[in-house]
């Protein structure tokens, strides 16, 4: 299968882009230790992938991100929801080059958090998706399921803004009104072996369709 996905950046351009893969879900879902494990799992396929992650903390708007988050900041609700989709903006036209060039990247959250966060504060949902449009389309959203109260279990919240179950139980319905038919729901609860052997067989089908010419595409679907 691996020699199949292969494809050169001499060649056919079109025919070759990365996927956009994007793994979604609450707090402690498991998404940062899936997306380590997809990459490896790629790489070790042949298949050029590197690991992203929003909020990119490394910038100067992800460091008004993080102490945001860390609560060393406070920020009006409105004005945090602008700088997640900012941080996103700012990545966009690199992103695209990726993919063009070949790259596969699996990103850890991307628009859907931004927009089921800021919901679950009350924000209205349609002006919460307003600036994502433009962004690039994932190819595939994996949403990592567990209920709020099962991801609580998995070592105590820390410090951050966000790591509170109530919270977490309107993050979870946000969601809920977010996801639609082409989302590949996975059920996180699962052994973590189990989670990724799920994952790798529908990103892999994935990449094959990216591999084969699937145009790329912008936010928002709906
Ligand atoms: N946010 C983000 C917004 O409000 N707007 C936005 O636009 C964006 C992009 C960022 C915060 O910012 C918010 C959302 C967030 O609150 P973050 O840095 O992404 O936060 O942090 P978290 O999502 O909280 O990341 P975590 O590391 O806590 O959770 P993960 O990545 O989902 O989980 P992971 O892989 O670290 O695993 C957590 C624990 O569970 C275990 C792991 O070993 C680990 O101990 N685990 C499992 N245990 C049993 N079975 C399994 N299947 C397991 N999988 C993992």
């Amino acid at each position: 299968m691996a020699s199949n996905l292969n494809c050169s950046i001499e060649g056919n351009k079109k025919e070759c882009r990365g996927a956009l893969i994007v793994l979604e879900g609450l707090d402690r879902s498991g998404k940062s230790s899936q997306c380590s494990r997809l990459v490896s799992y790629l790489e070790g396929q042949g298949i050029h992938a590197e690991l992203w992650r929003f909020p990119d903390r490394t910038t100067n708007v992800g460091q008004m991100l993080s102490a945001y988050l860390t609560n060393a900041s406070q920020l009006d609700d409105h004005t945090i929801h602008l700088l997640f989709s900012a941080n996103r903006w700012e990545k966009r036209s690199l992103m695209e080059n990726k993919l063009k060039t070949g790259t596969t990247l699996i990103v850890d959250r991307y628009s859907y958090s931004g927009v089921a966060f800021s919901a679950a504060k009350g924000l209205d949902i349609q002006w919460c998706k307003a600036p994502e449009i433009g962004l690039l389309a994932p190819d595939l959203v994996a949403y990592l399921d567990i209920s709020p109260e099962k991801a609580a279990e998995r070592g105590g919240y820390g410090n951050e803004r966000y790591e509170k179950l109530e919270f977490q139980k309107k993050v979870a319905e946000s969601y809920r009104a977010l996801h639609d038919v082409s989302w590949k729901v996975v059920d996180a609860c699962q052994p973590i072996e189990d989670v990724e052997k799920e994952l790798q067989e529908v990103v892999v089908d994935c990449v094959t369709e990216c591999h084969k010419g699937k145009p790329i595409s912008t936010l928002w679907y709906q």
